[in-house]
């Protein structure tokens, strides 16, 4: 439990891969008050976290792209928007996504 003094506060929610979250909400304590607030995260249908390519696997065409788009070369055949390339919830395709689309290709996770 988070004690925090009486006022309006905002919330923000961690994003986990092929769930989606309100990004943050508003809330309002009052004095003596308890709240327990629990976020509802949604799943997305037919998520495959890392498809970078958006063809329902994750493998080394992904990884590829990964590096790529890391690298500073945007190529043509990626789309922004897809929501299951964002594995840390940054929006972006980094080190992260790279690192676990390898991951996957290698059967580690
Ligand atoms: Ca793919
Ligand atoms: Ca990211």
């Amino acid at each position: 439990m988070i004690k925090v003094p009486e006022g309006i506060h905002t919330l923000a929610f961690s994003r986990i891969p092929c769930y989606s979250i309100p990004d943050s909400v508003n809330i309002v304590i009052r004095e003596g008050e308890t709240l327990e607030i629990t976020p509802e995260y949604t799943p997305i249908q037919d998520c495959t976290p890392g498809d970078i390519n958006n063809d329902d696997t994750v493998d080394l065409k992904d990884a590829i792209l990964a590096l790529k788009i890391v690298t500073g070369y945007n190529p043509s055949e990626f789309e922004y928007g897809n929501t299951d390339v964002d594995i840390n919830g940054d929006d972006r395709v980094g080190m992260d996504e790279l690192l676990y689309i390898l991951e996957v290709v290698a059967e580690q996770r």
